[in-house]
């Protein structure tokens, strides 16, 4: 039976996208190779509690965080998609203290970097989680080191997301456009059930860390007490998936610096970076507090920062409060 287009699959949506474009050249087999890692977590996180493999490996990763099984798991299988598809030259992971260098020939024309398993806490709950990655092409005449994957977010040519909840939903965002795809657990295959996203200029809805509100500074303070007079709370704990539900519902995530983690929790260059690549071809905005997220020059592959993504309007008025 010929698909709908509100059922075209992802493999043929991207090759209409990219079609002919030779800045993307081999960015399709990227993507491909993300969606078939989601497909393949996706199953290990449905089946973990009784595949007993729920819990910690007993070890610490590079961020002192105690590192979950499925973390670890995910992390390894989308090494091995990414270094299989034979386009990406370099692969950073939230889980990995070190850049991975895959190969350095013309043919591996990517850096990703990723967080393969967000929202760790929520692992052993039923609760949402996801995965973020941040793609950005590798310029022709750098040699492939672990310093590469050194790149300021304004570099990336595309962003791609998971959120494993009520369903599995990837999404793509390719210089201006942004689609969602739903995985079809009976074909297996990733159908567009998003199309032209854009996250909706009425913002609703707000999601802040609000355990650490002592811990934050007093203009920090005010701007969420006047985004609680005003707006609704939805905090769930997992970035990706309560910034998937600003992107289609209307909202802003914050989770600011506080004077015991002066940079916050989150991760620049591949939970900050991606997401805020995301939002700004959604219609969005994304920002430190001071600058613009994807401008930062970063120094370290596992460096944090204060974020503040969302809606467009709200995130300039958060930032003119935070300045004042
Ligand atoms: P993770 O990448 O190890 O899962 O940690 C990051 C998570 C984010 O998904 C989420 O926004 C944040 O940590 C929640 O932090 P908190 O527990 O302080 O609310
Ligand atoms: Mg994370």
């Amino acid at each position: 039976m010929a698909q709908s287009q509100s059922q075209q699959g992802l493999s043929q949506f991207m090759s209409s996208l990219l079609a002919d474009d030779s800045r993307y050249e081999g960015l399709d087999l990227v993507v491909a190779a993300i969606a078939d890692g989601v497909r393949n977590v996706n199953n290990k996180v449905q089946a973990a509690a009784i595949a007993d493999v729920l819990g910690t490996t007993g070890e610490v990763n590079v961020q002192g965080e105690i590192v979950q099984i499925l973390d670890q798991a995910s992390s390894d299988t989308f090494v091995d998609a990414l270094r299989d598809c034979g386009r990406v030259a370099a692969v950073g992971s939230e889980e990995i203290t070190e850049g991975t260098v895959i190969g350095d020939s013309p043919l591996h024309n990517y850096f990703v970097l990723m967080d393969p398993l967000d929202g760790s806490s929520n692992i052993d709950v039923a609760v949402s989680i996801g995965s973020i990655f941040g793609i950005w092409s590798r310029p022709p005449d750098i040699s492939v080191t672990e310093e590469s994957l050194l790149q300021p977010g304004n570099k990336q040519v595309a962003a791609v997301y998971a959120v494993y909840g009520s369903s599995t939903v990837l999404v793509v965002a390719v210089e201006g456009k942004v689609n969602g795809f739903t995985l079809n657990i009976a074909t297996g295959e990733f159908e567009l059930t998003h199309k032209d996203l854009r996250i909706p200029e009425k913002c609703e809805y707000y999601s802040a860390p609000e355990h650490n509100y002592k811990n934050w500074s007093t203009a920090m303070q005010e701007v969420v007490d006047g985004l609680r007079d005003t707006h609704s709370l939805r905090y769930v704990g997992s970035l990706v998936a309560d910034f998937h539900r600003n992107l289609l519902k209307g909202g802003i995530f914050l989770y600011p610096g506080d004077s015991k983690s002066p940079q916050g929790k989150l991760r620049l260059m591949y939970e900050a970076n991606p997401l805020g690549y995301v939002a700004e071809q959604a219609g969005g905005n994304v920002s430190d507090g001071s600058q613009r997220i994807l401008d930062i020059l970063p120094t370290k592959l596992h460096q944090r920062v204060p974020l503040i993504v969302g809606n467009a309007s709200t995130v300039v008025d958060t930032i003119e409060k935070l300045q004042k």
